[in-house]
């Protein structure tokens, strides 16, 4: 393998398109790693249409951590106080069976559990789903995407009848206005900021308004930033609908021909008026009214969201009434305009497609319908009824079930949960009481892997070859241009080999992802996320291809045209064809500030940065960039509490306690405070984000509300305070802000 490959970077949702070359060219000096691996050159994949040849800081080092502290064989031990030993593949996966097979008879199919992840190519994640809802016949599959999606695909399904969102990245530079919600674009989304952002640069007129409580990258380029309390985005919402409406700014004709329960709605925003808004989100009434100004000037509004919005006790009803107002204005299913759900990881819509929540089927189907679940089981060549019909374990369930005993078999793959679970004095404990967890991933140490009995090495990025989708629903083929470390395998290899001996040979006789792809692709036909049309070798001639793409459409002209945007014919997939209204009052924080927590607890992510610091935080240029935590605090909260800038600080909540330097700043809101998800026990000491959040979550979604629970704040290191006289400290009641 001398050329180069292209290729899909495997961090963001974004999905920008990556071109790989070999470590040294001949004659040349090999640039290698701190560990001696080779590095791969890696550049911007210029062809690519999502990404146009950018690349950010994430992307463009990823070479640097593919071949450091990998996890090169399988280990296993009896009991989690002994050390892992080496073991073959063989000892491995007989053990992982034959537990499975006792599981099954002693405690039955629904004491096995999955915990996967958005960073599996969809291969990956068909066959966990064939393995586990199919073949096993339990529905506990979850996936990191609770944590981070699931508000999304619900508030998708409820209000249009099916998952997938509607947009693409051309609207970027189609709309007049950019109304970023919950999402710190230019950090996270940087590509798509990028394109956003030179769009609105070169056209002054238009807009982009960003709700978010903190002043973050994203906010310093608005023409408007709201700074709301957190947990007020519904009130927010509602209030710019209820102005639309006094101004008679809505679009009567669409909401008569295209959508459903508009009358429940109106009357619910009837009660958002300007000053009640204004007062319950702490921005002035100005600034509101702006807000809803730009909506009704503007042809085409084009909202975009991220955790800001999906990771709440309402985050279903906060992503509908996101949607409401872009049906009530008729924004959607035309250039530059509608609801974008900005999705997290690289393949978390691969996930979706592939069924990979405890509630979904492949192919978008639910595991509640009857048909979708008689599809699926003839498709598979399994008799009917194996399906179950109960919804499986969602994630923060599978830790009750650890909990409870009722779960006798975890296996966790592509995925850190002893850092990115919520409460997490409360998650390491029920993982310490799981009798038996299988660990698959890419690195070694993690985490993760100080709760598992079975270690497995997985084949990442670069060693396996498969697809992802990205936000705009564009499927790019990722090449494997180099060979896996040690025994390393494909997720897809390791879940069809246990599938083989359980005895369902047939189901996973595949021998190469290229099949694997080819019977997904199948069962996709005819549903509304068809990819039918697609194969790794169309994806290899043709390039990176949007869905829909039924192999009905092959070969017409407009194909491409036709699947940028869903919903053009303002069709929705509900049983009436309607969009649907949804009617929600905010209910505001499931966890809000008191006087022995005062202050409101956010957290988020840093551009260098990805989740756990597996991957970055062995790049040397990325750590230099954030080398370490910090907590953010307004300067009159930290002016109350005696802190200066550096002064460490103990954070603490009903559930725990983590410990920062301050950075105090006024791009936090008074009364909240921000700290960074990234740094789990591994990599610092007390600073771990979830050791503070709570699993409180959204009654449709399940998703948790990580982004926000109660905490108080000691200052450790002052003339005032030793850090035992912290432990008895009473924090004085601040003003509390919400
Ligand atoms: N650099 C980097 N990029 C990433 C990732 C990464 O780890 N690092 N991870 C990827 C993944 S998986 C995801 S899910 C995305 C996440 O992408 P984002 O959602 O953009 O990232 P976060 O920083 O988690 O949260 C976004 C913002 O939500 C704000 N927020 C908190 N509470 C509220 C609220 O009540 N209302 C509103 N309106 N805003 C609120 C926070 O202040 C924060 O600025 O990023 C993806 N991209
Ligand atoms: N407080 C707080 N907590 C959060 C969030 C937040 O905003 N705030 N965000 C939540 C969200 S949105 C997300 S997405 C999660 C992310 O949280 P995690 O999923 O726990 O984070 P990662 O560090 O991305 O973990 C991915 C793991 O997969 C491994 N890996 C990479 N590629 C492969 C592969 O191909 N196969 C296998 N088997 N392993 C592989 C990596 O080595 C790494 O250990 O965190 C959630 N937790
Ligand atoms: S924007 Fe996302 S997909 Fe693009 S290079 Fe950066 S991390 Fe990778
Ligand atoms: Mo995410």
């Amino acid at each position: 393998m001398t050329d180069s490959t292209k290729t899909l970077c495997p961090y963001c949702g974004v999905g920008c398109g990556l071109e790989v070359s070999p470590p040294a060219a001949a004659g040349k000096a090999t640039n290698r790693d701190s560990q001696g691996n080779p590095v791969w050159k890696v550049r911007g994949d210029k062809a690519h249409p999502s990404s146009q040849g950018m690349v950010c800081v994430k992307g463009a080092t990823i070479a640097e951590a593919i071949a450091k502290s990998r996890l090169r064989y399988p280990m296993v031990r009896d009991s989690l106080n002994e050390e892992f030993r080496q073991v073959s593949w063989e000892e491995a996966l007989e053990k992982i069976v034959n537990r499975i097979q006792t599981v099954r008879l002693t405690q039955g199919a629904d004491a096995i559990c999955m915990y996967g992840s958005g960073q599996f190519q969809t291969e990956d994640y068909y066959i966990a789903q064939k393995l586990m809802k199919g073949c096993l016949g339990t529905n506990n599959f979850d996936a990191n995407s609770r944590l981070c999606m699931s508000s999304a695909v619900s508030g998708y399904i409820q209000s249009f009848g099916a998952d997938g969102p509607p947009c693409c990245y051309e609207d970027l530079e189609q709309t007049d206005c950019a109304f970023l919600i919950g999402t710190n674009t230019a950090e996270c989304h940087p590509i798509v900021f990028n394109r956003l952002n030179k769009y609105c640069k070169q056209n002054r007129n238009v807009k982009m308004v960003v709700v978010d409580p903190r002043y973050t990258t994203t906010a310093e380029a608005a023409d408007l930033h709201l700074a709301i309390h957190p947990g007020t985005d519904i009130d927010l919402l509602n209030g710019i609908a209820h102005l639309l409406m006094r101004w008679g700014c809505i679009d009567l004709d669409f909401i008569e021909d295209c959508t459903s329960n508009f009358p429940a709605y109106a009357e619910v925003i009837q009660d958002y008026t300007p000053e009640m808004v204004a007062q319950k989100c702490g921005i002035s009434a100005a600034d509101l009214e702006t807000a809803a100004r730009y909506w009704k000037e503007s042809k085409r509004v084009l909202s975009m969201w991220s955790m800001g919005v999906n990771q709440s006790s309402e985050g279903t009803a906060k992503v509908r009434t996101i949607i409401n107002l872009h049906l009530m204005t008729g924004q959607i299913g035309k250039p530059g305009a509608g609801p974008f759900s900005l999705t997290g990881q690289p393949n978390a819509m691969g996930g979706r497609e592939a069924g990979g929540l405890a509630h979904l089927l492949p192919g978008y189907r639910s595991v509640k319908n009857p048909q979708h679940r008689a599809e699926l089981e003839q498709l598979w060549g399994l008799p009917t009824g194996s399906i179950s019909s109960e919804t499986g374990r969602n994630t923060w369930e599978i830790i009750t079930g650890l909990e409870s005993g009722e779960v006798g078999v975890l296996w966790i793959a592509a995925t850190n949960p002893a850092v990115s679970m919520p409460d997490l004095e409360r998650t390491k404990a029920a993982l310490l009481r799981s009798p038996f967890t299988i660990y698959q991933d890419a690195y070694y140490p993690t985490e993760t892997a100080a709760y598992a009995h079975v270690l497995l090495p997985a084949a990442q990025w670069s060693e396996k070859t498969g697809v992802m989708t990205n936000s705009e629903r564009r499927v790019t083929l990722c090449s494997a241009f180099r060979q896996p470390p040690g025994e390393a395998k494909a997720d897809w290899e390791i879940f069809a080999e246990v599938g083989r001996r359980l005895g369902f040979t047939e189901q996973f006789a595949f021998s190469a992802a290229t099949q694997v792809y080819a019977e997904f692709t199948k069962v996709t036909r005819d549903r509304p996320c068809d990819m039918s049309g697609l194969s790794h070798e169309r994806l290899r001639a043709e390039g990176p291809q949007q869905w829909p793409c039924p192999e009905s459409e092959l070969g017409k002209s407009d194909r491409h045209e036709k699947a940028k945007r869903l919903y053009t014919d303002f069709k929705f997939h509900t049983p009436d064809g309607r969009a649907k209204f949804a009617a929600y009052h905010s209910r505001g924080l499931a966890e809000p500030p008191d006087p022995q927590y005062p202050y409101v607890l956010t957290n988020g992510r840093l551009y260098g940065h990805w989740h756990t610091l597996t991957r970055t935080g062995r790049i040397d240029k990325i750590q230099q960039m954030h080398p370490n935590p910090f907590i953010e605090i307004h300067p009159r909260d930290a002016a109350s509490l005696k802190i200066n800038n550096d002064d460490w600080v103990e954070v603490r909540s009903r559930r725990g306690k983590a410990k920062f330097p301050a950075k105090v700043t006024k791009a936090i809101a008074p009364g909240t405070v921000f700290v960074p998800m990234h740094w789990g026990a591994l990599w610092a000491e007390q600073a771990e984000a979830n050791a503070l959040t709570h699993p409180e979550s959204c009654p449709d979604s399940k998703q948790p509300e990580l982004k926000a629970c109660a905490v108080q704040l000691i200052p450790l290191s002052n003339n005032f305070f030793s850090y035992q006289e912290a432990e008895q400290y009473d924090p004085a009641p601040s003003p509390i802000s919400v």
